[in-house]
């Protein structure tokens, strides 16, 4: 008998989960990660479905024979941003599940085939990049790129790979898999508030915000704390640090999104002054013209500032995903779908969040469910959603793909 949603859950819950600050460190190809991919497959069983892993490490568990085509996919990701929640990802693959049994419980049986998909490293926490498993299927990420992914400690991703047992010579695009995909719908929890201030516990998607991550090299001279004047100094760290503030200023003006979440500075000591400060940008707007001005203003900013300093700055764009808008014809459907069997309007939203169903939309008709998130919080242990919402984000799940996977 499969488990439950509540089941499925508690089984997931602890994998991955770090006791001291209680978020997830669910790291492309590491043992979390083997963990979470052992319970996807005692999932995939458990009913009967047949379990493959593709070239690129994405995981599908297939009802039906995905040789006739047309499939109905759905699944989202396992993996996590360090110290993430427990829903970003997780909510996706075991409602996925859940909404199977329960077609399975309502009689349906499909007319197409329907899978279970896990794509592999979303979060892009260890090597750089997110969505590298789905990018790879969808020849966003070459594998000559992905083999000069490195993470903190000078693994590449191919090797990663292949010390989980994935063969690295094996990745790159898939086109032949992605021509069976009818559909994809991926439901995820919101990380946003848009929801948590109407009574609709789900949501469908109207667009991903265009976003990419930038990297700033601030290259000064390192001397000694304690000997040189301050005016002596080639000191990139307050060149950093006013380009971050001059970033902060300049998103919240223009109502777009900048984040400095990542630093490495050498040589790290707290008596040294840095050679070297090394930061990565998060950018995302509304539209591409707003961010690419932002980004603009931001390297003019790290340029003004490191000449001040006294000091270099280099500036790479290590990724950048366009604006996202899902297909107004499936999204509408999916909408009519839902309201059928509801008496609660269901919204239409942006998010400032990627998806693998960003990447996907490029290749395959796509579209996203969003469950409600009380407070909105997400990359964060304190990220959550209520058990009847998730519930609800399952009954419509199901009847989403009753209606897409019945015609
Ligand atoms: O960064 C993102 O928006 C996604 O969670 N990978
Ligand atoms: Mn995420
Ligand atoms: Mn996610
Ligand atoms: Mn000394």
């Amino acid at each position: 008998m499969p488990s439950s949603f509540q089941e499925m859950w508690a089984e997931l819950l602890p994998v991955g989960r770090h006791a001291g600050s209680g978020g997830y460190r669910r790291f492309a190809w590491t043992s979390a990660d083997t963990e979470c991919r052992d319970w996807f497959r005692e999932q995939a069983a458990a009913r009967g479905l047949d379990v493959e892993t593709d070239r690129n490490g994405n995981q599908w568990a297939w009802l039906g024979d995905p040789s006739a085509g047309d499939a109905v996919v759905t699944g989202s990701h396992l993996d996590s941003v360090p110290d993430g929640g427990a829903f970003d990802g997780p909510l996706g693959v075991v409602s996925a599940f859940a909404a199977l049994d329960e077609l399975a419980a309502r009689g349906v049986r499909p007319s197409r085939p329907v899978a279970v998909v896990n794509f592999g490293d979303e979060e892009g926490a260890r090597f750089g990049l997110a969505c590298a498993g789905s990018r790879l299927t969808a020849g966003q990420l070459t594998p000559e790129r992905a083999a000069a992914l490195r993470d903190a400690d000078g693994v590449t991703l191919t090797q990663a790979m292949e010390r989980a047992g994935h063969d690295p010579e094996a990745i790159g695009p898939d086109d032949e898999r992605l021509a069976r995909i009818g559909v994809f719908v991926e439901l995820h929890v919101e990380q946003g508030r848009h929801l948590a201030g109407t009574g609709s516990p789900v949501g469908v998607a109207s667009a991903i915000w265009p976003h990419g991550r930038w990297r700033f090299d601030f290259r000064g001279e390192a001397n000694h704390a304690g000997t040189t004047r301050m005016q002596d100094r080639h000191d990139p760290m307050p060149a950093y640090a006013a380009t971050m503030l001059a970033a902060r200023e300049r998103a919240a003006a223009a109502g777009a999104r900048a984040t400095f979440g990542k630093l490495l500075v050498e040589p790290n000591g707290v008596n040294a002054v840095p050679s070297l400060v090394r930061a990565w940008l998060d950018a995302r707007a509304a539209d591409e013209e707003t961010l690419a001005l932002l980004l603009g203003t931001i390297e003019d900013a790290a340029r003004e500032h490191a000449a001040r300093e006294g000091v270099e700055v280099g500036l790479e764009r290590e990724s950048f995903t366009p604006v996202v808008d899902f297909a107004p014809a499936l999204r509408d459907e999916l909408v009519r779908l839902l309201a059928a069997r509801r008496p609660y309007e269901v919204p239409v939203l942006p998010t400032g969040a990627g998806h693998d169903a960003g990447i996907l939309a490029a290749k395959v008709p796509t579209a996203m469910l969003f469950v409600r998130n009380p407070t909105g919080v997400s990359h964060s242990p304190a990220e959550h959603a209520r058990e009847d919402d998730c519930v609800a984000g399952v009954e419509a799940l199901a009847d989403v793909l009753e209606g897409l996977a019945c015609r």
